[in-house]
């Protein structure tokens, strides 16, 4: 399988992810990438392709101009306003207050954010674009015929909503790739989310259309991140109504229980008959990740790529979590591998 990564994901290096009360170094980091790229090399996956450049215009299918707007000018205004550190929100328009842009830097970081571990940084921006334009060229790849291609997106984007950042995300890569598939003429797509945290962005964004079916396996909302949407009875609305499904469970849970799950998941898929799939694929379900509560092992990543291949679709992965650098490249290749047939 052919790998799309770019070098200037490197662009996003924050200082500062807001923990516990303080300030961490990100767990969302550039030796993430740089450690799957080394994996997949060594296991000569593929070719390794750079992204083409394909512009605003496919993600602004999925993002709003506003929120693209302020995306690209948020560290121009803040370095211009004097702050000393990076651009952390710290207030939003809580129940009863009005939500509308305010002219003022911290008033639209809140307004076009719905966390604040999520500090906007030198370059972050530009990196964005190039992770986005990862997940179009591999998307490009597939349409043209690839039975599937892995977009080495960094930073992630399952957690970005039309016109909000956070949870490390800033343009949904997915939902992006999911949308040009329907643009090139593809009448339905499913995506399906196997990070350790529920895709709220590409739930919120898909959940009111019967052409994308959104499919995500997380951690129990009511215990971890992104805490406010992800329950088992969101199941869409409007003509969306029966095309979005959540699969939640508990801390401590083996692949044993979580790949019943990914059963359930399958067979609404092949039920939906997609032309293509997307993969939202973190592999921070893995038991050594710092932030999550799962339990998988590294072999578990093999079975799931092999069960994904069986569904014989046109596949996009793209790179979501996982903090356990260790093990993020052999864990992430695995699946590839699994896909590949090297069980
Ligand atoms: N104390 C992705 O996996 N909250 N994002 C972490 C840790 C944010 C995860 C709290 C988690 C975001 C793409
Ligand atoms: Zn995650």
């Amino acid at each position: 399988m052919k790998t799309v990564f770019s070098p200037l994901h490197n662009l996003r290096s924050a200082k500062t992810e807001l923990d516990g009360g303080i300030l961490i170094e990100p767990h969302e980091r550039p030796s993430r990438a740089e450690t799957i790229l080394a994996r997949v090399k060594a296991q000569t996956l593929g070719d390794v392709l750079e992204p083409e450049e394909f512009g605003l215009e496919p993600v602004k299918r999925v993002h709003k101009p506003g929120y693209v707007e302020f995306l690209e000018h948020c560290w121009v205004d803040w370095v211009a306003e004097g702050k000393p550190g990076e651009a952390i929100p710290a207030v939003w328009c809580g129940r009863g207050m009005r939500p509308r842009m305010p002219k003022d830097i911290d008033g639209r970081l809140g307004y076009f954010s719905f966390a604040a571990e999520t500090s906007i940084s030198e370059g972050t921006w530009e990196a964005a674009c190039a992770s986005a334009n990862v997940a179009l060229t591999a998307q490009k790849l597939v349409a043209n015929g690839e039975r599937a291609a892995f977009a080495l997106c960094r930073p992630p984007g399952h957690h970005a909503h039309a016109d909000l950042f956070g949870g490390y995300c800033f343009f949904n890569n997915a939902a992006i790739a999911a949308q040009a598939f329907c643009d090139q003429g593809h009448p339905r797509v499913a995506i399906l989310d196997v990070d350790f945290h529920h895709g709220n962005g590409t739930q919120a964004i898909f959940y009111d259309r019967d052409d994308v079916l959104t499919i995500s396996l997380h951690g129990d909302p009511d215990l971890v991140f992104p805490h406010f949407l992800g329950f088992d009875d969101e199941t869409g609305e409007g003509e969306g109504e029966g095309f979005n499904l959540n699969i939640v469970y508990p801390p401590g849970t083996p692949y044993s229980v979580w790949s019943q799950g990914l059963e359930t998941a399958c067979q609404r898929i092949e039920a939906f008959k997609p032309n293509a799939l997307i993969i939202a694929l973190g592999v921070d379900t893995f038991e050594e990740d710092p932030i999550s509560f799962f339990k998988l092992k590294s072999a578990d990543y093999l079975a799931m790529g092999k069960r994904i291949e069986q569904l014989g679709l046109p596949t996009v992965f793209t790179m979501e979590g996982g903090y356990d650098v260790d093990a993020i490249g052999v864990n992430t290749v695995n699946v590839m591998q699994g896909f590949d047939g090297e069980l």
